[in-house]
């Protein structure tokens, strides 16, 4: 769910997230390139989008989600410019995105990504809305985790970003990276979502 609203406060942070960005990247070795598109999740074209099934790179296949920056919603993102909230807006805004990577049988990846969960429910109260904002991730359609967070109390400039890896094994020439909201529900769509950001996929190297 995106609130579009901009208290001044906001700026300050828009103003000082290239420099956490490049310090983002200083930390990055330098190693394999990263298997998935639009890994930091960026839309087709600047600004923010609520309710979109576009994210470059992705298949939305469920849902619909809002495409967010520290300008719209207040909330840094974990890299770059933008970050995804997993519920969107509207009905039906309960989403599931997904890639698929060609990859080796038999060697090993590791996927890693940044959750966090949006508290700006707070702010913004629907009825029925959990404070625990939760994802799902598949691999192959196996589920490979269950990330949750909770939001209450927690600012509401604040995703909680956290960085998690799951290790897997290929087992065919492609592998769908799925990523699900357990946030929403069709009877209850329109709630706060789980945050994600910064996706990738490197296969791990033996050294
Ligand atoms: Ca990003």
């Amino acid at each position: 769910m995106l609130p579009m609203r901009q208290p001044a406060k906001w700026k300050i942070l828009a103003l000082i997230l290239p420099l956490v960005g490049v310090l983002l990247l200083a930390g990055i070795p330098a190693r394999g390139a990263n298997l998935i598109l639009n890994g930091a999740l960026k839309p087709a074209s600047p600004g923010c989008r609520a309710a979109t099934t576009n994210l470059p790179g992705w298949t939305v296949s469920a849902g619909n989600i809002d495409i967010v920056d520290a300008t719209c919603s207040g909330i840094r993102p974990a890299y770059g410019t933008y970050f995804v909230d997993l519920t969107g807006s509207g009905a039906s805004d309960v989403a599931t995105i997904s890639q698929t990577i060609a990859t080796d049988v038999g060697q090993q990846y590791r996927l890693t990504f940044d959750f966090g969960g949006n508290p700006q429910w707070q702010d913004f109260p629907y009825p029925n809305d959990s404070s625990y904002k939760a994802m799902a991730v598949f691999v192959n359609g196996a589920i490979a985790g269950i990330y949750g967070v909770e939001t209450a109390g927690a600012s509401v400039t604040d995703a909680q970003w956290i960085r998690h890896k799951i290790l897997f094994m290929a087992a065919s020439t492609s592998t769908e990276i799925t990523f699900e909201s357990l946030n929403g529900s069709i009877s209850n769509p329109s709630v706060f979502g789980p945050f994600l950001d910064w996706v990738i996929v490197v296969p791990v190297t033996r050294e």
